[in-house]
């Protein structure tokens, strides 16, 4: 059994696609993140950094509780727990690393940026406007590689293809028009959304 500590922001989200499309057992524990909830000792002490996501799994291999944070990291775990979604040969693995740190290292942190400034008590719409063209640019790549492959790293889905989709979903609600005229990146998206994993994940 995993306990994970989460919202239901895109790094949540990612973590909990994770556990759900690896069929790993676990209990969702809510962190509200605006009542400072991922600030408290107790927390802290899972993950100093005070964000969300963590999980604990008293069930890890070796024997001993494994305390994570990171969701990248959770989506790495779960999948090698599960022996899910990791392609081990070297062309399809070799894309499937490219891809999910393209969605986990570009375009997650530039849209949290765009998001902090649009939040910020004195939003900069040039400095706002340079994340969401620069978001645009990213997706208008993802879009011509779907063109020509069903998912992001090839023809198989892969944990890359979750860690777009957490991005992608919360940037769709929040900063639509960065996704507009994409086709192929809308019936990929269309596709993971209709999956039952994600579905419960973003439920
Ligand atoms: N790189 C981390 C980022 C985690 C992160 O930024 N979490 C946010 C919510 S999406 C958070 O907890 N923010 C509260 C804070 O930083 O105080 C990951 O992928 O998990």
């Amino acid at each position: 059994m995993i306990d994970l500590y989460a919202a239901g922001t895109s790094n949540g989200m990612r973590a909990r696609i994770a556990l759900e499309e690896c069929g790993l057992e676990y209990t969702f524990h809510p962190i509200a993140l605006d009542k400072g909830e991922h600030k408290t000792p107790q927390f802290l002490a899972m993950n100093p950094n005070g964000q969300i996501p963590v999980i604990v799994d008293r069930d890890a291999s070796g024997g001993k509780p494994v305390t994570l944070s990171q969701s990248t990291a959770i989506l790495i775990y779960c999948a090698e727990k599960s022996g899910k979604y990791l392609p081990q040969d070297g062309a399809a693995r070799a894309a499937m690393l490219e891809a999910l740190m393209i969605a986990s290292t570009d375009v997650t942190p530039m849209f949290g940026s765009c998001f902090g400034l649009m939040r910020s008590k004195e939003p900069h719409a040039p400095s706002i406007q340079l994340f969401k063209d620069r978001l645009h640019a990213f997706f208008k790549v993802w879009d011509d590689k779907l063109a020509q492959r069903k998912y992001c790293a090839g023809d198989e889905v892969t944990i890359a293809d979750f860690s777009l989709y957490a991005g992608y979903a919360r940037m769709k609600s929040v900063v639509p028009d960065t996704l507009e005229g994409l086709p192929n990146v809308s019936r990929w998206a269309g596709e993971m959304a209709a999956r039952p994993a994600i579905q419960r994940a973003t439920a």
